[in-house]
């Protein structure tokens, strides 16, 4: 979508732009963003796409993926809060590309099937289903964008044992929704992202405990009574995980929350980007530009502080290449800066690093273009507020707000703070409902009803 919008803010702009063609495998746009029920398969019987549960709200500030050239105060029409719930993200995404006249480049249903590179004539073959009538095709370009994301395909260890656990064992992939973890032991594997917010969402949906494992660190917050850190599992024997440091605990469930790989079925392995997650892949110039071959590009291929944002950014600037407004320097020259990236990845310590780190790269990619620049150094300064936020209250980080360095507006704070929150629909998200006495009771106010009745 970001690729589309940069290709169509070029044009607007008076520039002749290329024949472009968007394949995309699902029936509608939104990548992540589009949430489907399905786990495994599809309707197609393709994987499915998405990694998006019910319950999902932005575990970040949205004022940290804001877009510089659409704010959410154009979408909202008013100050909405800072974490919103995974339908109010779609819709503001939607809501930009469907200003535009973008849709009619994407061939929705649309599977990439295999990339070919011929070095003579110096163009893709893509081939192509079309899922809705089964019908192949082969179309040649001269340029490939990989916009497919990498958070699709899950990372599954083994544990010993694990096939004697007689309960659901599921990747955060197909976790959907924690309803029915009330009363439930539930143990995450893995100590990040996914394993703090689905942990979060058992907890608050009633788990009687929830348990996570760590590989090398713990997530460290300051947990409540009923949430736990424990080391790596050893082995599992039945419905017991014996974790490295002796310690044995029973569970109902399992959700692997241990990450994703960088998986293209569709390209060969001279095409294929294989990295860890981590925030500077190697073999990408200006961490877009695939370095054995400059007429293909990623987006988004980075673990992610910056997000929408970055996206744009990468998108205006691979359009620029593309449209011959930047020129690539040697492969020597690209070969310097990707290992003087490296280098400066290397020497990362901290979260907040890591902050800094792409926010520096986005400054650069900005510059290159004529994206609207930001105030980045304010932005980064938000996310290590968010940071320092779930330090202090890892279970209400999300019923602090921000200001938008993009328009000045300071985010509304939700009706409802986000533990009592269990309708997670964009109609409920931007009514105003009345105060209820749960929320009096959460934030130590005598409940409203009850002071009525004493006056
Ligand atoms: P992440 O952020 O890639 O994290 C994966 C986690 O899984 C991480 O803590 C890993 O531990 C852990 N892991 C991976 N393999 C294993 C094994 N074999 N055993 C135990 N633990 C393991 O993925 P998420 O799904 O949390 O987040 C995905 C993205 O969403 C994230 O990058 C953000 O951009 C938003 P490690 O620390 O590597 O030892």
């Amino acid at each position: 979508m970001a690729q589309l919008r940069a290709f169509e803010s070029a044009q607007k702009k008076g520039h002749e732009i290329p024949e472009i063609v968007c394949y995309e495998k699902q029936d509608d746009w939104g990548g992540q963003w589009n949430f489907t029920w399905r786990t495994g398969t599809d309707k197609y019987g393709e994987p499915v796409h998405t990694s998006m549960y019910r319950n999902l709200w932005s575990n970040g500030p949205k004022e940290g993926l804001e877009f510089a050239e659409y704010t959410f105060d154009e979408h909202f029409g008013r100050p909405v809060s800072s974490y919103p719930p995974r339908e109010a993200l779609w819709d503001y995404i939607d809501g930009r590309a469907s200003k535009s006249d973008v849709k009619k480049y994407v061939k929705f249903a649309h599977a990439v099937r295999w990339v070919d590179f011929d070095e003579d004539a110096k163009t893709f073959t893509v081939h192509v289903e079309n899922l809705r009538t089964g019908e192949t095709e082969s179309n040649e370009f001269d340029n490939v964008i990989v916009a497919s994301g990498h958070f699709t395909f899950p990372n599954v260890p083994h544990f010993e044992g694990i096939d004697t656990f007689p309960g659901q064992i599921v990747h955060a992939h197909e976790f959907r929704g924690a309803e029915s973890f009330a009363d439930k032991d539930v143990l995450l594997i893995g100590a990040s992202y996914s394993a703090e917010d689905i942990g979060t969402q058992a907890f608050k949906m009633g788990a009687r405990s929830v348990t996570f494992s760590y590989r090398s660190a713990p997530m460290g917050f300051d947990w409540p009574e009923g949430m736990e850190e424990q080391p790596l599992i050893e082995k599992f024997e039945d419905d017991v995980v014996h974790f490295s440091n002796g310690v044995s605990r029973k569970f109902d469930a399992v959700i692997m929350c241990t990450g994703y790989i960088h998986h293209y079925p569709f390209l060969p392995s001279s095409l294929a980007l294989d990295s860890p997650n981590n925030v500077y892949p190697d073999n990408l110039y200006r961490g877009v530009v695939w370095e054995k071959n400059n007429q293909m590009f990623y987006l988004g291929a980075q673990d992610q502080w910056f997000t929408f944002n970055m996206f744009d950014a990468q998108a205006w600037y691979v359009r620029d290449v593309i449209l011959g407004e930047r020129e690539l320097p040697s492969a020597q020259k690209q070969r310097a800066s990707i290992d003087a990236w490296l280098e400066r990845f290397d020497k990362l310590e901290t979260m907040e690093d890591q902050v800094d780190f792409q926010g520096a790269y986005v400054r650069d990619l900005i510059e290159q273009t004529d994206y609207p620049m930001f105030d980045l150094d304010a932005v980064c300064g938000i996310f290590k507020q968010w940071i320092q936020s779930k330090r202090d209250d890892i279970l209400n980080y999300r019923d602090v707000t921000y200001t938008s360095v993009m328009t000045g507006t300071t985010a509304e704070k939700h009706h409802t703070p986000w533990m009592l929150e269990l309708d997670s629909s964009l109609k409920r998200y931007l009514s105003t409902p009345a105060r209820d006495e749960a929320r009096d009771i959460f934030e130590g106010r005598e409940p409203a009803a009850k002071a009525a009745e004493r006056s």
